[in-house]
Order: C-alpha cells, then structure tokens, then sequence
C-alpha cells in the first residue's frame, strides 16, 4: 500500500561551536531518518541572538522536509537528533549546540503541551522568516491568512537588520 507523504518545514541553529558542523549534522541526521527526507535547504543566516541577548550569534537555516510521520512523530525525530548531538538544556532559550524547531506542518493547527503549529513565533523572528521566505515564499501561514514573504517583509527594520546570509 502506497504510504502518505507530507510536508513539513523546520527550522535549525547553533551558537555553539563548530556551528556549522552542528547544522551539517542534523541535516544529514533527517535525510538519513527512514521516514523523513530533506527537500529543501535556504542558505545560513548569522543571526543576532534574541530573547536571552548574553550570548554568541547564531547559525540559522530552514529546511523542507517530506516525511511519513504525523506531527508528534516529527517531533520525537527532532528531539532525538537534539538529543544525539548533546544538546544540553539550562538557561531558557540560551546556548545550544543545536535547536531543531517544527515550523509548520502543512495546514495543520495544534494546540498541545508538547506542541504548537505552527510554532509560535515565526511571526516576529527574522532568523526564521528570511531563510524560511527563501523557500517557502507563498506558503500561507497557518492561522494568520498570510504569506512567509508578508510575514518577512512585515518585520520591523531593526529586526531584519539583525540577520545576513553566512553562507
Ligand atoms: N533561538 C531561540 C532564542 N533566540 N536567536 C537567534 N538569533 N536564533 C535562534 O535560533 C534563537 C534565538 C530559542 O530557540
Ligand atoms: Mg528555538
Ligand atoms: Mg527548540
């Protein structure tokens, strides 16, 4: 029997040395997963760090993922690749070897403890709409009736000045 597939978008960063190498890891870590696959990749961004600000830039990229999986699944896949490169949870949204966060799955909306699509922040982070609008320019954001491109261009300038293409 043929097996559904779906797409799904999420986003990766890194402010821990070897930055890169940690991004590279977790892409290779999805691709090789059975049930999902990468499809697309946006450039990395180095990115001005939000939220916690006494800390190193990021690395930051999205990425388009087809995959077998529900949501929950997904998310069990993403954890266990944090898991795997050692990432390591203190201080609330502060350094992290590799943060792998569901963006949005298809047109799914969920509210649940472990899980809310589309995340919740997209809206005001630059780090995750310009990659993000680099692949994904007219996909309607879920809830919001609105396109990652609108999304991106709504931004205020300080905040797309805090983000530039790395790589
Ligand atoms: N992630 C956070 C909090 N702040 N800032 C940047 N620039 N990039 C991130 O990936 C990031 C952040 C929580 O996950
Ligand atoms: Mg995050
Ligand atoms: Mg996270």
């Amino acid at each position: 029997m043929p097996v559904e597939t779906h797409h799904a978008y999420i986003a990766l960063g890194s402010n821990i040395e070897p930055r890169r190498e940690f991004l590279n890891r977790a892409i290779k870590a999805l691709d090789r997963n059975e049930s999902t696959s990468v499809v697309q990749k946006s450039h990395i961004y180095e990115t001005v760090p939000k939220g916690y600000a006494d800390q190193a830039d990021f690395l930051n990229m999205v990425l388009e993922v087809e995959t077998t999986c529900d949501p929950f699944a997904l998310l069990g896949i993403a954890q266990q690749i944090e898991d795997d490169l050692n990432r390591v949870r203190t201080i609330k949204n502060g350094p992290r070897t590799i943060d792998v966060d569901l963006l949005a799955y298809e047109d799914q909306i969920i509210d649940h403890e472990i899980l809310e699509l589309p995340h919740p922040r997209i809206q005001e982070r630059a780090f995750v709409l310009f990659p993000m609008a680099e692949i994904a320019a007219d996909f309607v954001l879920p809830g919001t009736g609105q396109t990652i491109q609108a999304l991106r261009d709504a931004l205020p300038e300080a905040e797309k000045a805090d983000v530039r293409i790395y790589e």
